[in-house]
């Protein structure tokens, strides 16, 4: 409920502060479209001495779930998808505790600095809150429903820093940065909450792998932008990957991802760009097992995670060019998937929207 009120403040001061600086945007060399999206990160470079701090917020929904690219409702995963823990004491045949709905708040401070043209240093922090909820069935067999849950994490996620070094610079006619980032395991790996079994006991458990604040192991995060821009249109784009190095203390590392992005952009006016994007990503299925993460329930499978995914984004993005407003960007961009091709049976993304302010100095 907080985080509903959250969102929606954070919307109407986007939308205030939008309308109040209006009349302060003008001409003076800066475009809203001299930076990505506000969901592409390490997209532009900064000029020597510049320091930017940045705030994101970022919103995920999730509902029902699939295998592979077909819906699969939750009596189908409860009576036939093997629980991969069948055998042991306790654990029934098939995966008895299936997740419903997933509702995800990231909230990400960022700073960036750069000690010469050649190179821009970056860092950026998390926290996140995260809450799912399950339909537990009975014991055994059969659709019958022994009652829902809702498990919930709060926590810091990881830290990123990491180098922006441009290889073309144009001052508002394009940029080409590659980046080098590694992601330092800051967030949590053992955030505990109460389940609902199918014989209806509710222990207190570590909680599966996709509600842990943190990936637990060191990542590499390179990166490379290319950003063009005309008189009214921009576009650019971005390859992306995340590359776990080793495993984490509970002996599992989340799956390598790699992600691609293009966008293009129409500026009406200098201090307003609008995008349309497309993301597509793909991602591994976890590689080793936390022992002390077990349960009838897909989350816990390691092999249930992981999928190749398309999204369709529309953004805005604002940047204050005189007055109060100088320096100041803000901009929101909301994403819906058009393709869900999921190791599953795995919860599906609804939608997603992100949030940003960001201000130079
Ligand atoms: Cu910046």
């Amino acid at each position: 409920m907080t985080d509903k009120i959250f969102a929606r403040a954070a919307c109407m001061v986007a939308g205030a502060t939008l309308v109040a600086s209006a009349p302060a945007l003008a001409h003076d060399g800066t475009h809203a479209a001299s930076h990505a999206p506000i969901g592409v990160m390490a997209d532009h470079s900064h000029a020597k001495g510049e320091v930017m701090v940045s705030y994101r917020f970022m919103h995920m929904e999730m509902g029902g779930n699939r295998i592979g690219s077909e819906s699969v409702d939750a009596d189908t995963i409860a009576t036939t998808v093997p629980n991969m823990f069948a055998g042991m004491e306790g654990q029934p045949p098939t995966l008895r505790v299936v997740p419903t709905d997933m509702r995800m708040d990231m909230h990400m401070a960022g700073i960036m600095w750069a000690p010469s043209d050649r190179v821009t240093l970056m860092a950026m922090g998390s926290y996140r809150t995260a809450s799912m909820d399950h339909v537990t069935y009975m014991g055994g067999m059969g659709t019958m429903v022994r009652g829902e849950f809702t498990t919930k994490a709060d926590g810091f996620g990881d830290t990123t820093v990491g180098a922006i070094v441009p290889l073309v610079k144009e001052k508002n006619r394009r940029e080409w940065v590659v980046t080098g980032a590694v992601s330092i395991p800051t967030g949590s790996i053992s955030e505990e909450d109460d389940i609902l079994t199918p014989m209806g006991m509710m222990p207190t458990v570590r909680l599966p792998y996709p509600m842990q604040p943190g990936s637990g192991t060191w990542d590499l995060k390179p990166s490379t932008t290319y950003r063009w821009q005309g008189e009214k249109v921009s576009i650019g784009g971005q390859l992306s990957a995340v590359v776990r190095l080793g495993e984490n203390d509970a002996d599992y590392a989340l799956g390598d991802r790699v992600a691609a992005t293009a966008w293009v952009a129409y500026e009406p006016a200098n201090w307003i760009s609008l995008s349309t994007r497309l993301a597509a990503a793909s991602q591994g299925r976890i590689e080793g097992r936390d022992a002390t993460v077990m349960g009838p329930v897909q989350t816990a499978n390691p092999d249930f995670h992981g999928g190749d995914t398309v999204d369709l984004l529309f953004g805005v993005n604002l940047a204050g060019t005189k007055g109060a407003a100088r320096g100041h960007r803000l901009a929101a961009e909301v994403g819906f998937p058009i393709v869900q091709d999921l190791n599953g049976p795995q919860m599906e993304r609804d939608w997603t929207l992100t949030l940003g302010w960001q201000k130079s100095f």
